[in-house]
């Protein structure tokens, strides 16, 4: 593809290098964790579900089992252990990380305490992100997602039907221009701050498949690193929404040539498995089953620099 013919500058490659949803080539080798420490949210999607993750995207399967940041350092060091490519933790739900600041930023810190080499990576919808940059910086988190599906406000207000943001409950246009602002905020944020953003965005035919690609234009020239442009999976048994009332995800076909259309202008990911806020493994490969918490609460932490 045409994206292979960019060149990134070699401090970046070697920050990504082990990052396997930033490096297409690291996803081979390397794997990430999640853990679920983070159940509130602080905007309701359309097409959302609550079972979400990185993407805030739906799957199918159990909810996740929601943990305390001490057993989520636990499991994080259980799992670092005993899977040598274990390069990432990602906390990326099942809410969003930032409207649970303390869970999620106490988990980090006492993974970093004990497993500094260990990634951290963390996926937000952007709306608390400019509050919380300083921390992030100090914390190391060198990798951070934003889901953005929208820099038109009126697209927004499709996909969004409220937000809550300083205890309140913004309905419409009104909510989704206080989460566009934050998100261009978070863009400048992130850049001014040298942390690598890689930007989600859930392609959803009839509603934001024609805007995307000036989302694409927007977040280049705001810095980020890398898009991911992902199929809304759409089927009445995940509970979505728009699954219910018939909102189709795109073809294969489609979902391509969107890809394709960006990929002139910045590096877009192409590997992502939409994975869930408690995956653990390769991209693709889901050993969550052995680390449940009835399992990794009997496993003592062995990990080793
Ligand atoms: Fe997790 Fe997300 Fe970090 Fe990756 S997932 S928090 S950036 S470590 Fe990766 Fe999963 Fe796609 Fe996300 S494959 S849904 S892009």
């Amino acid at each position: 593809s045409g994206d292979s013919t960019q060149t990134i500058d070699a401090k970046i490659q070697e920050r990504i290098a082990k990052h396997p949803c930033y490096s297409e080539d690291a996803h081979h080798h390397y794997a990430r964790m999640h853990v679920a420490v983070a159940p509130a949210c602080n905007i309701q999607c359309n097409y959302c579900n609550r079972k979400y993750d990185c993407a805030n995207e739906s799957r199918p399967g159990v909810v996740s089992e929601v943990l305390t940041p001490e057993e989520a350092a636990h499991k994080a060091l259980v799992i670092g252990g005993k899977i040598p490519q274990m390069t990432v933790l990602g906390i990326a739900g099942p809410g969003d990380p930032l409207a649970n600041p303390k869970q999620t930023f106490r988990t980090f810190e006492l993974v970093a305490d004990k497993a500094p080499d260990i990634k951290l990576c963390l996926s937000s919808n952007g709306l608390m992100l400019p509050e919380y940059v300083d921390r992030i910086k100090e914390l190391n988190i060198d990798h951070v997602t934003l889901t953005i599906n929208m820099i038109d406000p009126e697209i927004g207000e499709k996909i969004y039907p409220w937000v809550r943001y300083n205890r309140k409950r913004y309905k419409g246009v009104e909510g989704v221009k206080i989460l566009h602002e934050k998100q261009m905020e978070s863009l400048d944020a992130l850049r001014e701050a040298d942390i690598l953003c890689k930007v989600n965005s859930v392609m959803i035919p009839g509603i934001n498949d024609d805007h995307l690609a000036e989302v694409n234009e927007v977040i280049r020239s705001k810095g980020a690193f890398l898009h991911n442009i992902m199929p809304l999976i759409s089927a009445p048994e995940h509970g979505t929404h728009f699954g219910l009332i018939g909102q189709r995800g795109p073809t294969p076909k489609e979902l391509k040539a969107l890809q394709d259309k960006c990929s002139g202008n910045m590096k877009m990911m192409r590997h992502c498995r939409q994975c869930r806020a408690d995956a653990v493994g390769l991209l693709g490969e889901d050993r969550s089953q052995e680390f449940t918490k009835e399992k990794f609460l009997e496993m003592a932490p062995e990990y080793d620099v």
